[in-house]
């Protein structure tokens, strides 16, 4: 009798302390998707800024959707009132900028945390410079064109890429380069920079910040994991290289870069970008 109560009671408290605690992860882990607030991305497939969420959200290992907004006549932006990307929905609320949807993202899914732990001002702060210093020079390639070719080429592969997740006429497809040369945002970005510094000079003095960014790695400011500011400078500098555009890169033949593009890259998925996996023309560095 007394043997039949110990065991009882040996089993009940199995039962409550070990498998259903057991079984509740398993089922919680099973049904993630459909418990979890639906998360959306919209915005441009090409947009350096918005490949940075899209890295985000690959590298937390979330499940989204990515809706791609047309450029001619942005209906998917309807709900917002506004035409900048990238937005980001999770459940019914949205929100822009994309370095605070890092943010956002991270305090709803703290999993895989991309914010450096004691290390955040530092990533913010690196993050703040791909944003305002790497991305921007990227955007100064199609306005000051180096070779006409070479611009127009990459234009076209832009445009390609933007009509495969949503289509644009004809017309505008061929004259995309022309128009990204005269875009308002695309301007006014520009011309933030010091536009006596020549371009190759450009390049050399990113890749040097890039490298002293990096600190002794494997990640940017020297950290162990990837945070926000690898994961923002990751498409950036990778983009045009797997897409197969044109032009000079310092930063892709530099073998600190490679070798960090490495480690990030295994980090994510085998495609990173927001095109499909028929518009990567080059292999991984
Ligand atoms: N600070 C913003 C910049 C975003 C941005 O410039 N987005 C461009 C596309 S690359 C855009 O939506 N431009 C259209 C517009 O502003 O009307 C961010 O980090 O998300």
């Amino acid at each position: 009798m007394l043997i039949r109560q110990i065991w009882g009671n040996m089993y009940f408290h199995f039962m409550k302390n070990d498998v259903l605690p057991i079984l509740w992860y398993v089922q919680q882990y099973i049904f993630r998707e459909q418990f979890m607030d639906k998360i959306t991305l919209y915005g441009y497939a090409t947009s350096p800024y918005v490949m940075k969420v899209g890295c985000y959200l690959q590298y937390k290992k979330l499940p989204f959707e990515f809706v791609a907004v047309n450029p001619v006549k942005p209906t998917q932006l309807k709900f917002t009132q506004q035409r900048q990307v990238p937005v980001l929905k999770i459940g019914d609320e949205w929100r822009k900028d994309s370095s605070q949807l890092g943010i956002w993202l991270d305090e709803y899914f703290p999993e895989k945390s991309i914010m450096g732990g004691v290390h955040r001002e530092e990533v913010l702060a690196i993050d703040d410079w791909v944003s305002e210093h790497l991305i921007p020079a990227r955007f100064r390639a199609a306005v000051q064109w180096e070779s006409t070719f070479d611009a127009i080429s990459n234009g076209w592969t832009l445009s390609t890429a933007v009509n495969a997740g949503t289509p644009i006429p004809k017309i505008v497809r061929l004259l995309w380069p022309f128009f990204v040369r005269k875009a308002g945002f695309i301007v006014d970005m520009v011309k933030q920079l010091d536009l006596n510094e020549s371009m190759p000079d450009m390049r050399q003095r990113l890749c040097t910040e890039f490298v002293t960014h990096l600190a002794d790695g494997p990640f940017l400011g020297g950290l162990a994991q990837p945070s926000l500011a690898d994961l923002s400078a990751y498409p950036t500098i990778v983009a045009g290289h797997l897409m197969g555009m044109r032009g000079k890169s310092a930063m892709l033949e530099h073998k600190a870069v490679i070798d960090w593009s490495r480690r990030v890259q295994a980090t994510l998925p085998d495609n990173p970008l927001l095109v499909p996996d028929y518009l990567l023309k080059r292999a991984h560095l």
